[in-house]
């Protein structure tokens, strides 16, 4: 990246929240990363991992709440019957694998620190850029579930607030297949109603976390869609408003993102879900190999 367009990327992240960055990866890169995620899926015994993953009713238990350290799988609601068996595919099945793909999944480490992502930290001026988690979002055709409006510091806070989230789009990605959507500048609010997603200061196997401060609602009318090519990453700020829609088009959207805190300035906090396990998957972008 040169010196302008390195300067032109920061102020447009600064102004809207978010930023958008034509070609990131090849079509190449993009289809690797595809086939990467398709094996992973294939090994995957489904009933070995019953979960559902809601943006509603977080995923609370034993099996999340450990998946700091691990590439773990989150069904689609609707992929599943009332007893919990699989109604479809099961490489349409998923709603996410996270959160540690960034370190065991060659692929995905291979991108999450490539000289490319090590020069967008540089843009944006952080000093010591730190990969916490990483996903892989399927948004399967037909069944995949809507991300209610949100900002990604309610999940992952850090003092003072320094999240940002990289979204790699492996496919076309429309306002068909479930785009994101912004309300740009939203970030510029801070974190409304101090929303908060925290462990449960109560100890209990099956709640892992409560919701504290003020639950925010978002005026509807503000939001403007992402739409972008296979190939194209989405820098979002930890604090813009941003959701996306359920698909019901019978087109799949993948993507991969992870989530980078600046610790060279801020503490990543201890009530967080995800926490640091013996594991080291908190990887430095600078440093990491
Ligand atoms: O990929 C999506 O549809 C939503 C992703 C998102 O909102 C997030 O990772 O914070």
């Amino acid at each position: 990246m040169d010196g302008d367009s390195s300067s032109q990327l920061k102020s447009k992240f600064e102004e809207n929240g978010y930023a958008i960055i034509k070609g990131f990866l090849t079509e190449d890169e993009c289809d690797d990363l595809h086939r990467e995620c398709h094996q992973i899926v294939e090994k995957m015994n489904p009933e070995e991992h019953s979960t559902v993953f809601s943006c509603d009713r977080q995923t609370n238990n034993d099996y999340f709440m450990n998946s700091a350290d691990k590439v773990r799988f989150f069904f689609e609601k609707e992929a599943l019957d009332e007893k919990g068996n699989l109604k479809v595919d099961k490489q349409m099945s998923l709603n996410k694998i996270g959160h540690a793909l960034h370190v065991f999944s060659p692929g995905f480490r291979r991108i999450t620190h490539c000289e490319r992502v090590r020069n967008i930290c540089r843009s944006l001026g952080l000093q010591d850029p730190v990969v916490c988690q990483s996903m892989v979002i399927f948004k399967p055709p037909h069944i995949g579930g809507e991300v209610n409006p949100h900002q990604d510091s309610s999940y992952l806070f850090t003092e003072p607030k320094r999240l940002v989230g990289i979204w790699i789009a492996l496919e076309d990605t429309t306002r068909e297949n479930s785009c994101l959507w912004f309300i740009p500048g939203s970030h510029k609010d801070g974190l409304a109603g101090n929303y908060r997603m925290i462990i449960n200061p109560k100890k209990d196997p099956e709640v892992g976390t409560v919701f504290t401060g003020e639950k925010p609602s978002f005026d509807q009318s503000k939001f403007i869609s992402g739409e972008v090519n296979k190939g194209d990453l989405v820098l979002i700020h930890g604090e813009v408003v941003h959701r996306s829609d359920a698909n019901r088009s019978d087109k799949s959207r993948l993507i991969y993102t992870f989530h980078i805190y600046d610790e060279g300035v801020a503490k990543y906090s201890s009530q967080n879900w995800l926490q640091p396990t013996e594991a080291n998957t908190f990887t430095h972008v600078y440093t990491f190999q």
